[in-house]
């Protein structure tokens, strides 16, 4: 149903890169030091109206993207020198807003039961489950009343990590890459079905009746014809039409509430919780289906405790060749050869950066998740991008000092992470995967890793695109 394919128009390109606030002072002051690219961020002109239209090569390039020097030096020098506390203190109950349910959806394409609930920790540090009664954990229930999983007490979800909850009768999702030789499999599970537009809810207890209450709530999502309030915040998202396709609810990580006309930088890069689930949950699914919650191409991404943890602010992201500007060859390559097959009918665009890992350890898995893009359904005039996955490719290079000679550099491609399967290529919360970082040959700190991020275009515009990176150690 609901083909997401169209090919439209002609115009051009032009783009919005990501992560956080990063590669910002490339544009404005490529030349400058990197030490000064933090400083520049304000002061860059962001194109909060859509850049000009440039018909034959991508200008305008605004290329954000994570991590920035110094911010990432010194996250990475605070982590090597950090001295663990000895002092044993209690575990403390997780409070409001310290849990997220961060994604999730209660229908997929094996049926009613492929459903899963992706729980985030937005504490700020490591988190130990720790019941406020005598019961095992905290519940995360349907509207109701019923406890599909209890996250039990002693449970560590790490500063920005997941904790998994998927119905094992038809989940569908166990093989989305996550950690080291893991999959995106449930850290618990539960066998009974969620209705469509139910409201779900965390909560600071597993005892049920009345202590899962408002003010036992950690956090909760649910739909305009949810009528139990406790299980939404707001007058919650839009209820859906229940089709069994791709979808996911994802909190808005970037700011702009999954729009793809809004141009600008992203103004967060963790997920946002206003209490509006409204506002807060973007929805996407594999074909760019319309179902009453808005329409984007996009991918669920479900993380579990093994999957990698965002780290923006210990990478930085610069230009594969620093003696030109990111906008042009060989940091950005617009190929106009048409190839349908793979939702590239106005061609291609390459993205290269230099990743450099400054976590202060060794990385051992590498990914990149699409935070924000121009994508279908763009309208006339912005672009219609699909990410793509690439293969290393050898590209000639200037480096510092610039003028004094070239050198070949491999540039390592991308994978677009699947199941689920994107034959219309990726979208907003679909994740590239940089695989030649594992176990056995990390990116040790401070080295550098040249990787290309590949788009189809299958409308040509104004476009944007932003990405955070989730490592492992
Ligand atoms: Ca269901
Ligand atoms: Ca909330
Ligand atoms: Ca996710």
């Amino acid at each position: 149903m609901h083909k997401v394919v169209r090919w439209s128009t002609v115009i051009s390109l032009s783009m919005i890169f990501c992560l956080t606030v990063l590669e910002a002072g490339v544009l404005a002051k490529k030349k400058r030091k990197r030490r000064n690219s933090q400083t520049t961020v304000a002061q860059r002109s962001t194109p909060s109206s859509p850049v000009i239209l440039i018909p034959t090569s991508p200008a305008n390039d605004n290329s954000v993207f994570v991590g920035n020097s110094d911010s990432a030096k010194s996250a990475g020098k605070k982590t090597t020198n950090r001295i663990k506390s000895i002092s044993d203190t209690p575990n403390v109950t997780a409070t409001a807003g310290q849990l997220l349910i961060s994604e999730f959806r209660v229908r997929g394409p094996s049926g009613a039961n492929d459903e899963f609930i992706e729980i985030y920790n937005n504490s700020g540090a490591d988190h130990t489950v720790a019941a406020v009664d005598a019961s095992s954990g905290y519940g995360v229930a349907a509207s109701d009343g019923t406890a599909r999983c209890v996250i039990p007490n002693g449970t560590v979800i790490p500063n920005r990590g997941h904790y998994l909850c998927v119905n094992s009768v038809a989940y569908s999702l166990a093989s989305y890459p996550a950690g080291n030789g893991t999959t995106a499999t449930g850290d618990a599970t539960y066998t009974t079905d969620i209705p469509d537009n139910a409201g779900i809810a965390i909560f600071n207890n597993s005892t049920g009746g009345g202590s899962f209450s408002l003010a036992n709530r950690i956090d909760a999502v649910g739909s305009t014809s949810e009528a139990n309030t406790v299980y939404k915040e707001g007058p919650g998202y839009p209820a859906l039409t229940p089709f069994s396709i791709d979808y996911s609810f994802y909190r808005d990580n970037c700011g702009k509430s999954g729009s793809i006309t809004t141009f600008g930088l992203c103004t967060i890069n963790t997920p946002k919780d206003t209490d509006n689930n409204a506002v807060d949950f973007v929805f996407v699914d594999t074909n760019g289906t319309s179902a009453g919650a808005g329409q984007r191409l996009g991918a669920p991404g479900p993380e579990n405790l093994s999957a990698p943890i965002q780290r923006v602010a210990s990478f930085q992201l610069d230009s594969l060749d620093p003696c030109v500007g990111s906008a042009s060859p060989p940091n950005r390559v617009r190929d106009f050869t048409s190839d349908p097959a793979n939702n590239s009918t106005f061609g291609t665009l390459d993205i290269r950066k230099t990743v450099t890992n400054f976590t202060g350890g060794n990385v051992t898995r590498l990914r990149w998740r699409i935070i924000d893009i121009t994508t279908f359904p763009a309208p006339s005039g912005i672009a219609d991008l699909r990410p793509r996955t690439s293969n290393a490719v050898v590209v000639t290079v200037d480096r510092a000092p610039c003028g004094s000679g070239t050198s070949n550099v491999t540039v390592q491609g991308t994978t677009l992470e699947q199941p689920p399967s994107q034959p219309n290529g990726g979208g907003f919360n679909s994740s590239y995967s940089s695989g030649t970082v594992t176990l056995a040959t990390p990116l040790a700190n401070g080295a550098t890793l040249d990787l290309r991020f590949l788009l189809g275009i299958q409308q040509t515009g104004s476009f944007k695109f932003y990405v955070t990176v989730d490592a492992l150690p």
